[in-house]
Parts: C-alpha cells; sequence; structure tokens
C-alpha cells in the first residue's frame, strides 16, 4: 500500500450513511472512491457524491451514485487531495488545480460543511510555490493578462495539452500556470489574483480545509 492509498482509504471511516459526499480529482481521490465503493457494495446508502467531470465517469463506473451539486442542499463532507499543503500558525493552506478541475473543486468545497484533504506525505511543504500556481482564465485577450502577471514577475505559462493545444478547463477556460515561490502572503495574493479581469479562479486553497490525513509512503497515518 502507497501513502495515497492509505489516505485515502482512512478518508472513508468520515462517511455515513445518507451523507452527499463532494470530491475533488486525482489519484488519492481514486484510492477513496475505489475504498468508498466497497463500503457500498457492503451495504454503505450514500444519497450521492457531486464532483467534476473528470471523476464523475470513474464513480459512474463503480456504481457510486452521482448528483449536481445544484441538486445537493448542501454537501456533509468534501473530500480531495492537493498538490501543496503548507501549515502555519495552525491554519492551512494548499495548492491546488494540477488537475485543472479547481474551479469545481473551490466551488464544491466551499458548498461543504467539512473539508477533508488526502495526500501523501510528498505534498506536505515549508514553503508554497514550488508546485507552480495554476490560474483558470477566460480565453478572450488571455495574453493580456497573460502579460500582466508577466509584469508583476509571475512568470505565467499556458498550460497545453499532450498534442500542444491550450488544455480547457471544464469550464472551457484556460490555465495560466505561475512560476514563482516561495508563496509567502497566500491570503494578498489570493485577493490580488482575484481582482484581475479575466482571472476565474486560483489554486490557492487558503484555509479551506478542517481536516487533513497525510500518509507516509509506508502507509502510516496521521489525521490533523
Ligand atoms: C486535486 O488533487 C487537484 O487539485 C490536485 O492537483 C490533485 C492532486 O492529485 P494527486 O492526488 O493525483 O496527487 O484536487
Amino acid at each position: 500500500m502507497n501513502g495515497k492509498q492509505a489516505a485515502g482509504e482512512r478518508a472513508v471511516d468520515y462517511i455515513k450513511d445518507g451523507m452527499i459526499v463532494g470530491l475533488g480529482t486525482g489519484s488519492t481521490v481514486f484510492y477513496f472512491l475505489q475504498a468508498l465503493a466497497k463500503k457500498v457494495a457492503e451495504g454503505l446508502q450514500v444519497t450521492g457524491v457531486v464532483t467534476s467531470m473528470q471523476t464523475a465517469a470513474l464513480a459512474k463506473e463503480l456504481n457510486i451514485p452521482l448528483m449536481d451539486l445544484n441538486e445537493a442542499t448542501t454537501i456533509d463532507v468534501c473530500i480531495d487531495g492537493a498538490d501543496e499543503i503548507f501549515v502555519a500558525d495552525g491554519s492551512v493552506y494548499g495548492i491546488k488545480g494540477g488537475g485543472g478541475a479547481l474551479l469545481f473543486e473551490k466551488l464544491v468545497a466551499e458548498a461543504a460543511q467539512q473539508r477533508i484533504w488526502i495526500a501523501d506525505e510528498s505534498k506536505t511543504v515549508t514553503q508554497l510555490g514550488a508546485f507552480g500556481l495554476p490560474v483558470e482564465v477566460v480565453q478572450f485577450g488571455y495574453q493580456q493578462l497573460e502579460r500582466a502577471l508577466a509584469k508583476r514577475g509571475y512568470n505565467p505559462v499556458l498550460r497545453r495539452s499532450a498534442d500542444e493545444t491550450p488544455y480547457l478547463t471544464d469550464s472551457g477556460n484556460y490555465i495560466l500556470d505561475l512560476q514563482f515561490e516561495p508563496i509567502t502572503e497566500p491570503l494578498a495574493l489570493a485577493t490580488e489574483l482575484k481582482h484581475m479581469t479575466g482571472v476565474v479562479e486560483h489554486g490557492l486553497f487558503n484555509q479551506m480545509t478542517e481536516v487533513t490525513i497525510i500518509a507516509t509512503a509506508t502507509g502510516a497515518v496521521s489525521v490533523a
């Protein structure tokens, strides 16, 4: 068992009968989904899973009921991975969006009563930024925004798919990956980015999780 699998399986303990479960994206979430599917097959009654398009396909394959975010009056618990997890003064900051679903992930997380991050220990960092910072932007005139971000020293790079065309998010937007580190003021940077016209959302998830489940490569799990 690896760290991602151990963290994903531990998170299933938080799922109770009747819950509406929010889900993010990525391989750690896929381990959670496989463990959840086993519990559902053993009788756990989940009302539904709300998630991004990438994860929805796997949930469907695993016969886990899906719900649209608009149908979910509230989400009991949201389980998601992360690209970086940083803890300072008891607050948890994260960078997400490596999987390109940061907008849907943030919308689902903000609708949830309890947010749980699951990750292997490689995601915990002593300062934010080495991963890069995904920023979802509208296609129209994105090069203006790219130039403005470059002027601020954020080194934006348009994310491209394997065929070299611009990567498109679930909402048909582009992603500019910012490259600069360390990110020492995540709260201020989040505000700055959100005020730039054309920015739809960014991958800073500041103080947006109540529980972090981190597992080592040997499967030892710590919950904070
Ligand atoms: C998702 O989890 C993304 O925001 C992030 O990129 C991903 C991490 O992927 P993995 O679990 O495969 O490391 O929420």
